[in-house]
């Protein structure tokens, strides 16, 4: 099986972190002085404001791609505003996937008629139905089957093995995943801890037999490795069993809310784990590899994880970072790595794929480049 062409896209307005920053602190300022009496009598504490420094150090993120920055940054509204399209108009998310989807077909060298399903697999769907792979699939004239498939960040990976699996089992000739990300419809961006964690984007690629690959970045699939475990520590309640309790309708738990440090904590070995099991259950040593697209949450998780895998510290280059560039995107964030930082490489180069994130979830996938 084989990886045979991969697609980005991102969107046109992005927010800095000064940008953000201001935004949030003058949210921060409004809040506190708008419960001053309270803060003085002792019955409410103060909000603290959000620091650029602190973001920078903490996770590597230096600006976010976005939908809608107006909305995000208004300190009235905190939330992107993407006004509702009626039925007969294309959603976002499948237009988004829609854009990445042509790039990558682009780059496999394939048409819609050489595809026999799609699959959205991202962290949130933008509806319950009819799927968004499906809306996907009818705008790009496939044939065939299409779904949507939902494991948070690690969405792309476990995507990438059930299309391979299907294939495989001649399911499928080549199947289209997709990672749309709209990652700024559920992030708080009134949470301090949280508010500057995320951005926008969509990934796509396509996945189909190694023998039958013209694409001219085409890698071959040598193994994936799949792994979850059950966690609270990255969760969001939002859903369609919300309104039988509307009383908890709008509380924060219905957006994003993570343990930043129990999940640094918890994730960092489990990953390291299960990179270097599934590279030595391949036979492939770490000096094989000549690049990791790691999962791309954290600067300083990913030079963990980096070291823990080569057992030395990455040359630069070598583990590329997009965090500064495009933050946290969820499922797409190594895709994009593999997607902008793999062409460079010759044929019979190998590199490691890899994803977590909530659940928890983690994905490896080793590639072998073809040509
Ligand atoms: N500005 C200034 N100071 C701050 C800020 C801020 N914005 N936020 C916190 N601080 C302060 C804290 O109050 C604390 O102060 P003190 O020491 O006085 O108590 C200090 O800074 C340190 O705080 P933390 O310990 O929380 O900071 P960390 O160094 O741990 O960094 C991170 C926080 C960046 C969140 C870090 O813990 C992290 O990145 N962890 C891993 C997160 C991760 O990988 N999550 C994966 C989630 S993604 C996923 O699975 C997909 C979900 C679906 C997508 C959802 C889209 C919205």
């Amino acid at each position: 099986m084989a990886l045979s062409g991969s697609g980005l896209f991102t969107p046109a307005q992005s927010i800095t972190n000064e940008e953000l920053v201001a935004s949030f602190n003058e949210f921060v300022r409004r809040h506190n002085a708008a419960h001053a009496q309270a803060i003085e009598t002792g019955t409410m504490q103060p909000l603290s404001p959000s620091s650029t420094e602190f973001v920078m150090k903490a996770s590597g993120i230096g600006n976010r791609y976005v939908l809608d920055k107006a909305g995000i940054l208004d300190p009235d509204i905190m939330c992107p505003r993407l006004p509702e399209r009626g039925n007969d108009q294309i959603s976002i998310l499948a237009e988004m996937a829609v854009a990445a989807a042509r790039d990558a077909l682009k780059a496999a060298d394939r048409k819609p008629d050489d595809i026999d399903g799609v699959l959205v697999a991202a962290s949130n769907m933008q509806r319950a139905y009819p799927a968004m792979a499906i809306e996907v699939q009818e705008a790009l004239g496939i044939e065939g089957f299409a779904f949507d498939m939902n494991v948070a960040c690690s969405s792309a990976t476990f995507g990438l093995q059930a299309a391979a699996d299907m294939v495989a089992a001649g399911n499928a000739r080549a199947i289209l995943v997709c990672n749309p990300e709209v990652c700024s419809g559920h992030l708080n961006f009134r949470d301090r801890d949280s508010h500057f964690i995320f951005g926008d984007v969509a990934t796509a690629f396509v996945v189909e037999r190694a023998d039958k690959t013209d694409g001219a970045n085409a890698w071959e699939i040598i193994s994936t490795k799949l792994k979850t475990k059950f966690s609270n520590n990255i969760r969001n309640n939002f859903g369609f069993l919300n309104r039988t309790a509307p009383e908890g309708i709008g509380k924060p738990d219905k957006l994003f809310v993570q343990e930043g440090r129990k999940v640094f904590k918890e994730v960092v070995p489990m990953v390291a784990e299960m990179l270097v099991a599934h590279l030595a259950e391949n036979g492939v040593a770490a000096s094989d590899l000549k690049r990791l697209w790691l999962h791309q949450a954290n600067i300083n998780m990913n030079d963990l994880i980096a070291r823990k895998v080569l057992g030395r510290d990455p040359m630069p280059g070598e583990a590329p970072n997009i965090l500064a560039e495009y933050a946290n995107t969820s499922s797409a964030g190594s895709v994009i790595a593999f997607h902008k930082y793999s062409e460079d490489l010759k044929a019979g180069d190998t590199g490691l794929l890899c994803s977590f994130g909530a659940g928890y979830s983690a994905g490896s996938v080793i590639l072998k480049k073809l040509h």
